[in-house]
């Protein structure tokens, strides 16, 4: 097992996976920027190391500094958490070659999965079903139409290089798609360096359904139930729950055994999680798959009783996967995202938080790095809490959502709680009867509740 394991990432998650290291007797070392000095990944380490300046470009992004702060504290190990380099192939074979076991899967396999249009070749070898589409990247606006005509508007053009939403855009005629396609290209190439797209059908009132693979490097492989994340705001998730209100048993089984082809095919290591699109019928599509921890990883957690990021640590460590294979999930889970933000523009609203109380009592976990008197910097995204709530059955765990929201306060930044009380009293959303327009049809209903 590793005795000291750098973690290469901020805020709660930073918080999360030392804990997990914590409870396996790992020593761990926090990075920090300049101004994440009071954040308590920073405090809760047992070592601490700045890697220079608040703008992540200079710090949680650079990977000389992060690698310099590994040497110097003679870590075997880095975990990446989410976002900035955790899906970084550059970053995961670096740290390979310096003998640092990188927390996650091989880079190769970032690579392959981070090109989202090889990604969905590759799943379509491995007779996972994918969304009907282009073979290849599409580079001129003939052939763009050509497919597009083949296949019938709307369509979507996707970033082979983005992922999460990030770089798309919806054409809904031939007029449209000439408008959008150089747009795209143009977008794509100054966000990820690289102009390549893929086309796909655009599907209409789907659902956005993930599901949890865990696999460790004797090929061992589960997987882990879904988690339905239909409700997202310009592609950024605001609740997540476990069961989906609309996978039913066999729908569940098809699901999971298609991510489960899908990470065998690949030779899949560490986490993992396989995102569909399941349409009216239940016809179910790949759409890309994540290499590292996902942010709503503890709806799975706790509908499961389990801890990943231990599970993660120890699969990179070389060991068997220790879940049980007939392992059920239980009840109900729901997660809601708080984010310091002004409810009315969405805007981050960052800030001093002057008081602060998170929920509790059974069935309620409060994952965050906030306390009462910490100064939330500009510089990064505005997640300060998420709220997990577990009951045995959906509508238990929205009344205890509901209860929870209602007695949290935190007091000195705006924040999206009056959102979630909104969402968690929305006849659809009670109804479980919801998709990816959920929230369109939900803000042009309500505006933003604040
Ligand atoms: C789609 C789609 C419909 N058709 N692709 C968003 C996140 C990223 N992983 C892919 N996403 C989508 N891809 C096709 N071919 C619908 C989504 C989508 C979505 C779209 C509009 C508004 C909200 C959405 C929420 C989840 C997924």
């Amino acid at each position: 097992m590793f005795s000291k394991i750098l973690v290469a990432n901020r805020a709660e998650i930073a918080l999360r996976v030392i804990r997990a290291a914590r409870e396996l007797g790992i020593k761990t070392v926090a990075v920090y920027s300049e101004s994440d000095k009071t954040s308590l990944h920073a405090v809760l380490a047992d070592e601490k190391i700045c890697i220079g300046p608040g703008r992540a470009s200079d710090s949680y992004l650079n990977i000389a500094n992060i690698l310099s702060a590994a040497e110097i504290t003679q870590a075997d190990a880095i975990h990446p958490g989410y976002g900035f380099l955790a899906e970084n192939p550059r970053f995961a074979e670096i740290c390979e070659a310096s003998g640092i076991t990188f927390i996650g899967p091989p880079a190769s396999i970032i690579k392959l999965m981070g090109n989202k249009s090889e990604a969905r070749q590759e799943m379509k070898k491995a007779k996972v079903p994918i969304i009907p589409g282009s073979d290849m990247i599409v580079d001129a606006m003939p052939e763009a139409k050509k497919i597009a005509k083949k296949m019938g508007y709307p369509i979507i053009l996707k970033a082979a290089a983005g992922g999460g939403g990030r770089g798309m855009r919806i054409a809904r005629s031939p007029s449209q798609l000439e408008e959008q396609f150089t747009m795209a290209q143009n977008e794509a190439k100054a966000a990820f360096n690289d102009a390549s797209l893929y086309i796909e059908k655009y599907l209409l009132n789907a659902r956005h359904i993930e599901i949890q693979v865990v696999a460790d490097k004797k090929g061992n492989v589960i997987a882990l139930g879904e988690r339905e994340c239909s409700i997202q705001r310009k592609h950024q998730k605001l609740i997540e729950e476990t069961p989906s209100p609309f996978v039913d048993e066999r729908l569940r089984r098809k699901l999971l055994k298609a991510a489960e082809d899908a990470a065998k095919h690949v030779g899949y290591e560490s986490l993992g999680t396989f995102e569909f699109l399941v349409d009216e019928k239940g016809r179910f599509y790949f759409m890309e798959a994540n290499t590292r921890v996902q942010v709503e990883h503890p709806v799975t957690e706790e509908a499961y009783g389990l801890d990943l990021i231990k599970e993660q640590i120890k699969i990179a460590a070389g060991e068997k996967l220790s879940i049980p294979d007939g392992l059920r999930m239980r009840g109900h889970t729901i997660e809601c995202r708080v984010n310091a933000e002004d409810p009315a523009t969405f805007a981050p609203s960052p800030g001093t938080i002057d008081f602060l109380v998170f929920p509790g009592g059974p069935g309620i976990r409060v994952d965050s790095a906030a306390y009462q008197g910490w100064r939330i910097p500009s510089d990064y995204d505005s997640l300060i809490a998420k709220v997990v709530a577990h009951a045995p059955k959906r509508h238990l765990a929205i009344k205890k959502m509901q209860a929870a929201i209602e007695m949290t306060a935190i007091v000195g930044i705006k924040t999206n709680l009056p959102l979630h009380l909104a969402i968690l009293a929305d006849s659809e959303f009670l109804n479980g009867d919801y998709d990816t327009q959920f929230m369109e049809r939900f803000l042009a209903k309500n505006g933003s509740p604040q």
